[in-house]
């Protein structure tokens, strides 16, 4: 593909513009991604989102966070998808799921990147209005963290497993190409892929990936999802970098939120989820790739590469020394060969593919998380080099879902929420 045209943008017009995205997208109480392609809320989309709101409107920023924990289950999953009014343009849609919510939902979760966000509207919004408002989210927090100790983690490892690559909100990364091989996709019911109506199908996963995504949700589905069963019998369950490192990330916020708001009974309980996470990730660690990978829970086998998900170890304050070395050396490598970083997909691996969605482009919205662990981490070269690279997609590509890796070229969707949060975030 050749390199789109570049825009010229200067910072106070992309803040003006990202805020229009923003609201243009507010759809009254919670914000779509973007309109068509994804017409309803977004577990971590819409927790990304608040953190933008927050940099013009504090109250609706809460709100966003307040709609999306409103869905919660009984059992404390926060779902990935809350079908608030029933949109033509996306599959599968709230009858496939079947879950049978007041307000329809998906299934299962994604990553819990909320506690951040919440933390971060707190430390923006501390009178007592605000520590009310997160007292109430925090609690709801509490229940969907300990649902991921519980339900994804059974065998108390350290490391949470995905029981769908949707669940990852990295879909289809080479993270789940080996596992996702133990599911059949040969006999799901007849379906029509609307994601094509609105994108290249080279930047979507294929056929084959989408028709094993389906058998999962039919699985699921099959079991009331019922999340104890999913987790003994689904055909797959694997351990995620990404949801591992969000999730002590994650933990780690809401232990800091619950000594705020004094929320004293639950403190033993979030250090004892960071302490054994802490050890549990060298599980993660692939010593044959020297990287943070996935780990297929049934076979007990690593699998993927090294992705942008894997560098959220810095996010997390993970690592030993050589691993953290490692990591960084892999950044540098990986940097050198595309024109943006950060690549979700290593580009000396065959599989790579620079234009294909979690497989090679670049996700600005991930790259907020690592530019902030590096800093964190006192990578600060690294950190400052994620933030120049996201500046320059943004200013040169506009707000689109994710860019080419290589030539910057924005591809998915477009006026694309989170992306523009991410500025906001960014440039506030
Ligand atoms: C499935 C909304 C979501 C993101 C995910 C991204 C993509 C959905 C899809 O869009 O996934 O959940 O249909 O492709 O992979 O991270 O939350 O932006």
């Amino acid at each position: 593909m050749g390199a789109a045209e570049k825009l010229h943008v200067d910072d106070a017009t992309l803040s003006r513009e990202a805020q229009a995205i923003i609201t243009g997208n507010d759809r009254g109480g919670y914000t779509v991604p973007t309109a068509g392609l994804y017409p309803y809320q977004w577990n971590w989309d819409s927790a990304i989102v608040a953190m933008g709101f927050a940099a013009f409107d504090l109250d609706r920023a809460w709100a966003e966070i307040e709609t999306l924990v409103a869905h919660q289950w009984p059992d404390g999953m926060i779902p990935h998808i809350v079908f608030h009014k029933e949109a033509p343009t996306y599959f599968p849609g709230p009858n496939v799921w079947d879950t049978g919510r007041p307000v329809p939902t998906s299934g299962h979760s994604q990553p819990p990147v909320a506690a951040f966000c919440a933390e971060e509207l707190l430390a923006r919004d501390n009178g007592a209005l605000g520590q009310a408002r997160a007292a109430r989210v925090f609690d709801a927090l509490m229940r969907w963290h300990r649902w991921w100790h519980d339900y994804r983690d059974p065998g108390a490892l350290g490391i949470v497993a995905i029981t769908h690559p949707w669940e990852s909100g990295r879909d289809n990364s080479p993270d789940w190409d080996e596992a996702l091989k133990a599911v059949d996709g040969s006999n799901v019911a007849p379906y029509e892929r609307r994601d094509l109506k609105h994108v290249d199908a080279k930047m979507r996963p294929t056929k084959e990936e989408y028709d094993r995504y389906i058998a999962l949700v039919e699985f699921g589905r099959s079991l009331g999802w019922n999340a104890r069963d999913i987790g003994q019998r689904n055909p797959f369950f694997v351990a995620d970098p990404g949801t591992t490192f969000i999730l002590l990330a994650a933990d780690r916020a809401l232990l800091r939120m619950a000594k705020f708001l004094n929320k004293i009974d639950d403190v033993p309980v979030i250090e004892e989820w960071i302490a054994r996470a802490e050890t549990g990730v060298n599980r993660l660690w692939d010593a044959s790739q020297e990287t943070f990978a996935a780990l297929d829970l049934r076979t007990s086998k690593h699998g993927g590469g090294v992705s942008n998900a894997a560098m959220l170890c810095f996010f997390a304050g993970v690592g030993s020394n050589d691993q953290r070395a490692a990591m960084i050396g892999h950044f540098r490598r990986i940097r050198a060969k595309t024109g943006f970083g950060v690549a979700s997909h290593d580009p000396d691996q065959p599989n790579f593919d620079s234009i294909r969605y979690w497989r090679g482009p670049v996700w600005a919205f991930m790259n907020m998380m690592i530019g902030r662990g590096l800093n964190e981490q006192g990578y600060e070269a690294e950190g400052h080099q994620v933030w120049e690279d996201t500046r320059a997609l943004l200013s040169g590509y506009g707000f689109a879902e994710y860019f080419d890796c290589n030539d910057g070229s924005p591809a998915g969707g477009g006026a694309f929420s989170w992306t523009a949060a991410t500025w906001l975030q960014y440039a506030a």
